[in-house]
């Protein structure tokens, strides 16, 4: 039997994958470093499908159809190269090695490139979905060549989550290491939307006084509207669920210190090196290394804060249709600023990536899949050369109607001592887009005093310094 195609590193992700593929009546070639997954898969769930069992790399090379198809979903990071040592020298020209584990794009890109010269296609592969995407269709962001797109992208249609109107959530991403870099921002697009359901919960209970049950019957609500998305709907879940121990709300018997596997860090890390404004999805790593921090938050229990001043009734309905519309603008910032990332890597390393084309494929299997993506899609079908979400004119339009009640969110939130930092980062950003005048002309009169660094005029073209020391008249700089 040869199969169509083969998963090598069967955990949850891999197993699940490779069943995902067999359901699909693909015949599944699958392999683990450690033979007893590789037996465990076929005797659970061989009924689902055809699948060849390999105990070595030899024999899983072998079961392959060529050109040869090899998902590799085992841990990211060194593990992906041993497994690329350990199988590259078996393959053949033509052959493609997907590597659909969270790498980052930097070993992507160079993994790629080794791959190249040996002719073999190496597809950088961001799967978003968790286990479950994985087994019933997850958003599939490849990277990689266009030939390889060729030969796989019907596979990968197939096993992909559908958006509402039936479109495989699925497209070439562009070459290299795109897929792994828009799955990077994904995640980090995802860091800042936890955040900021975050904040509009700790809202909603500190100010508003409500309780977490009560808070689940209002993200309900909105999940009924614009904010309509898997976050929101589990988040119900989440803080209407009751701990059996205690029978107290679940939310308040977890420890508040909230952990990361790294890909929002990396987010951040290379938006500071492309040079593109993330505050939001900075904020969101930020306040989870703050969460963690607990000798520090220990030790700074007592600092003064304001006087509690609780809301009516009324006045605390009032508050919560405020926050769903400050929670709205600052979801469209996030997104600006991660869209704004994705164009900055695409421009950076010359990949061509598609925007509308990103937000179609979040509209199913992922963990943001959302509404609103839809409206992002719309955005980049309208104008494929939007400078910013925000130049869109329903979402420019829809910030105009929600800023007043974003402000008085944050002003009610900066009276009552609640923390907000993602609300205000994207106030703060829409803010500094919007000024005639930034002080950054006074930045750059301090840096001309201190270190000689000119400044350009806005009169006049060239570069200029004033003679800080001396008589303070103006040279060319
Ligand atoms: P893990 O990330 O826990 O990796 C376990 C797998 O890696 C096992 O198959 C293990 O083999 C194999 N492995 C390791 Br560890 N070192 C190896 C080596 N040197 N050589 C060969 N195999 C090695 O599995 P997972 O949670 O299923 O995740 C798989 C990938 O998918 C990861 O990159 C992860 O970041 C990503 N992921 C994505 C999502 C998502 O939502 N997209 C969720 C979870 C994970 P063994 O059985 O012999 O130890």
């Amino acid at each position: 039997t040869s199969a169509q195609i083969g998963v090598t590193g069967l955990a949850v992700m891999g197993r699940n994958l490779a069943r995902n593929f067999a359901r699909n009546g693909y015949t599944v070639a699958v392999h683990n470093r450690t033979v007893s997954r590789t037996k465990a898969l076929v005797e659970e769930f061989g009924h689902e499908g055809d699948f060849v069992a390999a105990e070595t790399a030899e024999e899983f090379v072998a079961a392959l159809e060529r050109p040869r198809r090899l998902v590799v979903m085992v841990k990211a990071g060194e593990p992906t190269d041993a497994v690329i040592e350990e199988f590259a020298p078996l393959l053949e020209p033509g052959d493609m090695i997907i590597d659909g584990g969270n790498a980052h794009f930097a070993d992507t890109r160079r993994r790629e490139r080794e791959l190249r010269e040996r002719g073999i296609h190496f597809v950088g592969t961001g799967i978003s979905g968790g286990e479950e995407g994985a087994l019933h269709g997850p958003s599939i962001m490849p990277g990689g060549s266009k030939e390889s797109y060729e030969s796989l992208g019907p596979m990968l249609e197939k096993i992909s989550a559908k958006a509402a109107d039936g479109a495989p959530c699925v497209t070439h991403v562009g070459p290299d290491g795109a897929g792994h870099f828009v799955k990077m921002v994904h995640n980090g697009i995802e860091y800042a939307d936890m955040q900021l359901i975050g904040e509009a919960y700790q809202l909603l209970r500190d100010v508003a006084g409500y309780s977490p049950a009560q808070i689940a019957d209002i993200f309900r609500t909105w999940n009924t509207g614009r904010l309509d998305s898997y976050l929101i709907e589990i988040t119900a879940e989440v803080l209407s669920h009751v701990d059996e121990a205690t029978g107290k709300p679940f939310v308040d018997v977890v420890v508040d210190q909230a952990e990361q596997k790294g890909t929002g860090r990396w987010t951040v890390q290379i938006a500071l090196d492309l040079g593109v404004p993330v505050s939001g999805i900075a904020e969101a790593v930020f306040a989870r290394s703050l969460s963690g921090h607990a000798a520090l938050r220990a030790a700074s229990r007592s600092l003064a804060g304001p006087q509690p001043s609780p809301l009516s009734e009324s006045e605390a309905a009032a508050f919560a249709d405020r926050v769903e519309q400050a929670l709205y603008a600052s979801k469209i910032v996030s997104y600006t600023q991660g869209f704004h990332e994705i164009a900055a890597g695409s421009e950076e390393y010359g990949w061509d990536i598609d925007l509308g084309a990103v937000s179609a494929i979040w509209r199913g299997g992922c963990i943001i899949r959302a509404a609103f993506l839809d409206r992002i899609r719309a955005a980049y079908d309208a104008r494929a050369d939007l400078p910013s979400l925000l130049s869109d004119e329903t979402f420019a339009r829809e910030i105009a109607d929600a800023q007043d009640d974003w402000r008085e969110v944050l002003i009610a939130a900066t009276r009552q001592g609640v923390p907000t930092p993602g609300f205000a980062a994207a106030l703060a950003y829409y803010d500094a887009l919007r000024a005639e005048r930034l002080p950054a002309a006074l930045t750059q009169g301090q840096r001309d005093f201190f270190g000689a660094h000119t400044y350009r005029r806005v009169d006049r073209d060239g570069s200029f310094h004033t003679l800080w020391g001396g008589d303070r008249s103006e040279v060319s700089g």
